[in-house]
């Protein structure tokens, strides 16, 4: 086997990805990125030692997080990247453990993660390659399975505490909890029970670096309110931006005021029209297109250039390459990365300039969506809410938060949706919502029937405003609350959105279009027993299931 990868929910065969990803991931960059995470849990078991001795690493910190992020379904396609960044990791290692023998402290039976070296990029690409490094180096399947369920959720929790680093808001203790868990994933005298400790763990994490990242977007931008966002297009040439980092988009509109350049959002990038500090800026003119996974045919119509903050992306045309953009931890071979400086600055005018050059956006649709249910929204409207749910006007809440996907299974959630009695609403969070946003599936005395909170990380949003209903209504558990959770995941961020849920205590989530490859049989029957979290069947059936 030359790879082998099931992280995600497209993962082939419903088994692994052995040749190339489905996501279009080559073997060599599946290894490499491999090969990253070997190198972050070495670093990781470093920095646990430094711990110890009451040492602290920040640039090990922030080094993890990025690194964990580059490793995410669709980020980064770009096997020289890995090979600078794994390199970077390696001196880093090295920095850390000469400052802690510096100090005094005896590093003794290290790990091989945190003793490989390499000379040339082609001893690591040979290390990449080696048996040992990656998921199957770990024998046992449902030990495998633990590990790679908390590694995910540890790879969703770094992205997230990368856009709220960027907004300068940091948590020291999630990144302790980041390098506990890598560690812990090379310890084999850890038992099950142990590691399914440890998941839950990871899920209390999940919603600390949410609540984080909350804060830090809300407090940058204002609390998202409710806003009609422009689906159509102007006659002005324009930057399309996708991903989820509302730094980047705050500088890029920055950049381009007064240019004469336009600015779209892209896939995740819908909810930035719901903050109010966006909202001054009168070249922001709207999203263009749909989820992730729709880009090759929507970037063909866009003309201008495209900005990748995070993922997803998806393989580009040969003759899109050029006006293709990425930063953060984002690349693809030949597209142009656009780096900050050492206070955060990235300057886009070669986008913009780019931008000039090119056609204003063909249009593909035109009307108005609504959005902006973000916890402050909905509290704002809570008498309204709870009015509708005493009165009967609204009978149930249908969380249906997390992904989309390429996969025709997912009409299932266009159907879900548009087959909802017409006394329930939609929570929505993360790019799910482009399955039925645009139903126009009406109000409840004034209250829309898709509340969209935001991004995936907004799923905090959902939680926040379901504990709040829980307190209205004088509840023990939030399992009694009329809310029924029907999730669609595709990528690691949803795992760890799923394992925050858990720790919340919300039981029988139905989970789609499939169950994790990575949960083995054993696993699954205990997220299965303990949580209630089970699998799609057909909309018909699920509804009665969950209406009946
Ligand atoms: Fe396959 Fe998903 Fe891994 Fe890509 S990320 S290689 S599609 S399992
Ligand atoms: Fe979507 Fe990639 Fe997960 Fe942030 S953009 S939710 S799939």
């Amino acid at each position: 086997m030359r790879m082998f990868c099931y992280q995600c929910q497209e993962a082939a065969k419903g088994t692994g990805c052995t040749i190339k990803g489905v996501c279009g991931k080559p073997e060599e960059v599946a290894n490499l990125q491999d090969l990253m995470i070997y190198t972050l849990k070495g670093i990781s078991v470093v920095a646990q030692e430094g711990a110890k001795a009451d040492i602290k690493f920040k640039k090990a910190d922030h080094y993890t997080m990025n690194g964990l992020f580059m490793t995410i379904t669709n980020a980064n396609f770009d096997d020289a990247m890995f090979i600078e960044k794994i390199k970077e990791g390696l001196a880093l290692r090295e920095e850390m453990k000469k400052e802690l023998s510096d100090k005094g402290v005896v590093l003794n039976d290290l790990h091989d993660t945190a003793t490989w070296s390499a000379e040339s990029d082609a001893a690591i690409k040979a290390k990449a390659d080696s048996v040992g490094v990656g998921v199957l180096a770990t024998e046992n399947e449902d030990v495998r399975s633990l590990r790679e369920l908390i590694i995910y959720g540890v790879k969703g929790m770094a992205a997230y505490a990368e856009h709220a680093y960027n907004l300068g808001k940091e948590n020291d203790e999630i990144y302790r909890f980041i390098a506990k868990a890598l560690v812990a994933t090379l310890d084999d005298t850890l038992s099950a029970d142990e590691l399914v400790a440890l998941t839950l763990e990871t899920g209390k994490y999940g919603v600390d670096v949410m609540a984080l990242l909350d804060g830090a977007n809300t407090g940058a931008y204002g609390n998202p309110e409710i806003t009609e966002v422009n689906i159509g297009v102007r006659n002005n040439p324009a930057v399309l931006i996708s991903g989820h980092d509302l730094k980047d988009l705050e500088q890029l509109l920055k950049q381009t005021q007064g240019s004469g350049v336009d600015v779209y959002t892209h896939g995740e990038m819908l909810p930035a029209h719901y903050y109010p500090a966006f909202k001054k800026y009168d070249n922001f003119v709207g999203n263009y297109g749909n989820a992730w996974w729709k880009q090759k045919e929507e970037f063909e119509t866009f003309n201008g250039p495209i900005l990748f903050t995070t993922n997803c992306i998806v393989p580009p045309k040969a003759e899109h390459i050029e006006r293709i953009y990425t930063t953060g931890a984002t690349g693809y071979p030949g597209c142009k990365v656009i780096v900050a400086d050492e206070k955060g600055v990235k300057d886009f005018s070669e986008v913009i300039e780019h931008a000039k050059r090119l056609s204003a956006p063909t249009e593909i649709e035109t009307g108005k969506i609504v959005g902006g249910f973000a916890h402050a929204q909905v509290f704002a409207l809570a008498d309204k809410v709870v009015e509708a749910v005493k009165s009967g006007a609204i009978k149930k809440f249908f969380v249906m938060a997390g992904c989309d996907g390429r996969m025709k299974s997912r009409d299932y959630y266009t159907e879900f949706a548009a087959k909802l009695p017409k006394d329930t609403v939609i929570l929505t969070a993360g790019c799910a919502k482009y399955r039925y946003n645009k139903l126009n599936l009406g109000d409840i005395a004034g209250i829309p029937r898709v509340l969209d909170a935001g991004q995936c990380n907004d799923s905090y949003s959902l939680a926040v405003i379901a504990l709040k209903l829980k307190e209205v209504f004088e509840l023990n558990d939030i399992n009694e609350l009329p809310i029924a959770y029907n999730i669609a995941w595709y990528e690691q961020k949803a795992v760890i959105v799923l394992l925050a849920l858990l720790y919340l205590g919300v039981k029988n989530i139905k989970l789609g279009p499939t169950l994790p490859v990575f949960l083995s049989p054993n696993v699954a029957k205990i997220l299965v027993e303990t949580f209630g979290i089970n699998g799609i069947n057909n909309v018909d059936e699920d509804l009665e299931q969950f209406l009946g």
